[in-house]
Formats: C-alpha cells, structure tokens, sequence
C-alpha cells in the first residue's frame, strides 16, 4: 500500500491503526514513519502508538513467523518497519516513561560471529516491550559479566549458531553461580544447533526455539517474577 493511494487525513484512528499492522506486517518502513507522525500529530499517546500499532503488527508477524507462513527476509523488513517507527517514538517514550516490562542483555558467544537470529530476537523483544541491551558477537564471559554488572537486567539472552560455540553458554552460566547471582537473572539460550535438553544439561532457565518464541517466555518469566516480587 503506497501513501499515494491513500489519504491518511481522511482515515479514522482504527483505520490507521489496522494500517499500521498491514504495512508493519508488510516491512513498509516509510509508510509506518509517516503513519506514527499522523497519530502524533492526532494526540494520540506515543505508547498507545507503540502497542496498538507496532507491537500489534509485530505480535502477528511473530505468530505467522513462529507456524512458517513468514521467513526470514520478511521478518527483517517488518523489523526494519519496526525500528523506524520506534526510531521516532523511543525518545518520546523516555520522556514520558511508558512501562517497561524488564531488561535483557543478549550476545552471540565467544567465537561465533552468527547474528541474524540474535538481531531477530532483540527487535522482536524491544518491539515487545522489553529494553534490550545487545552486546553484538563474539562475548566473552567478561563481555557479559560486565553488562549484566552495568544495566542489572532480569534476563539474560545467549545466542550461538555453532555446535563448536555453544558450550561456552555454560562457561558464563557457571561465572554466575561462581559470582553468587544466578537465582537473580533469568537464562534463556537460543541457536539452531540448540535443544531443550542442551538448555537443561546447561542449567538455562529455558531454550528459545525462535524470536517468537523468546518473547512469550521472557513475558511469562517477568510475569511470575513480579508476582513473587508483590509477594514479598
Ligand atoms: Co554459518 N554456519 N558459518 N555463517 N551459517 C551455520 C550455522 C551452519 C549450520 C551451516 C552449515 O554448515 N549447514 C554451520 C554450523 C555447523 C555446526 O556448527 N555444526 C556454519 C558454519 C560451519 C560456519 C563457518 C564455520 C563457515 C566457515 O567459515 N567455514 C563460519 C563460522 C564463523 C564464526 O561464527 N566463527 C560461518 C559463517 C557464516 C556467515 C558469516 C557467512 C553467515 C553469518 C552472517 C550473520 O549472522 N551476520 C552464516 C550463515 C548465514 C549461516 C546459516 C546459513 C544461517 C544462519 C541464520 O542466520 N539463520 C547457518 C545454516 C542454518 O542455520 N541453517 C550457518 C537464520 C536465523 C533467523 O536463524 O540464527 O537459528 P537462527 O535464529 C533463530 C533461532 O535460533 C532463535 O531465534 C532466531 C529467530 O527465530 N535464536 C534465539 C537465535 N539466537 C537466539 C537467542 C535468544 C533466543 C532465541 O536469546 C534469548
């Protein structure tokens, strides 16, 4: 859908709103720029934005992702739709301090310089709701002691595409026992070459087949995480 078709003046706030999912959905990262700016330019809260519009569009595109009737290429485009549209609301967002549902530091591990599906992974995570502090590739268990030191996250997220790499997942899973806060953070792993019984012999708090996937089980996690926390 191009803008020289339509008339975003003319539309209701449903009607962009179910814009927003289609060209999300479909990686038109200009036409959701200027859809973002006209529900700015209606009132509207930079948060509401950010949940009805990008995060709605980008929960479908993970479900359509997550049962195969999307692949890759598409889901970086609706990233990258993604990305520009929080690229206009992140400051507005600071500013106003929407909630944010908890922090996660994620890295390839040492030796392994494969990120496509660690990039994934963060986009659909921040486009969740999540702030995401990503180390990039090739972390040493310093690298990501460091940051886990620095930003305090509740979770965080390995990523290794290589049989020869992801054993070093337990290299910084044990520096956390050894610094006395592995009960403080949440481990989850994710890789191709991973399984649910590689997270397990690990001691992970749980594999994450795909980015969708990541980001059901890092809400389930906060959510039983602020209950115990409401508990005490
Ligand atoms: Co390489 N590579 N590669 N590679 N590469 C694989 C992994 C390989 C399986 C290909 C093959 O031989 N069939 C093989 C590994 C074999 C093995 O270990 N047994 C391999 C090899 C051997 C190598 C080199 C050694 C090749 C060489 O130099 N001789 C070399 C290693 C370099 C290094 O890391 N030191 C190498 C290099 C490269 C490129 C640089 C060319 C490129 C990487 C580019 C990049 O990432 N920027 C590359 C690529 C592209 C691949 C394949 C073809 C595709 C990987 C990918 O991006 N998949 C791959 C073959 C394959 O996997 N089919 C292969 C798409 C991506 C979306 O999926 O990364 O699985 P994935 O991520 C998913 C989930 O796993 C999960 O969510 C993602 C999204 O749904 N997930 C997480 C991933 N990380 C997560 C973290 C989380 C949660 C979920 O944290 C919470």
């Amino acid at each position: 859908m191009t803008e020289d078709e339509i008339n975003l003046q003319e539309m209701s706030d449903d009607e962009i709103y179910e814009l927003m999912k289609e060209d999300l959905y479909d990686g038109y990262a200009e036409e959701i720029e200027e859809e973002v700016n006209e529900m700015l330019a209606r009132g509207h809260e930079p948060y509401a934005i950010l949940t009805n519009g990008l995060v709605a569009g980008m929960d479908i595109v993970g479900i359509d992702f997550r049962d195969g009737i999307l692949f890759v290429p598409e889901v970086l485009m609706a990233a990258k739709a993604m990305k520009a549209g929080m690229g206009i609301l992140r400051p507005l967002l600071a500013e106003t301090g929407a909630p944010k549902i908890g922090t996660m530091v994620v890295g390839t591990v040492k030796g392994d310089i494969h990120d496509i599906g660690k990039n994934l992974t963060s986009m659909m995570m921040e486009g969740a709701g999540f702030e995401v502090i990503d180390l990039g590739i090739n972390n040493s268990v310093e690298n990501f002691m460091a940051a886990i030191e620095k930003h305090k996250p509740e979770i965080l997220g390995m990523s290794a595409l290589l049989t020869t790499t992801m054993p070093y997942m337990r290299v910084v899973i044990e520096a956390l026992k050894t610094a006395g806060i592995r009960q403080d953070i949440i481990v989850m792993v994710g890789g191709a070459p991973l399984n649910e019984a590689f997270a397990e012999e690990i001691e992970a708090d749980a594999y994450c087949r795909d980015a969708a996937v990541a980001v059901e089980t890092a809400k389930r996690f906060m959510k039983i995480r602020r209950a115990q926390q409401k508990a005490l």
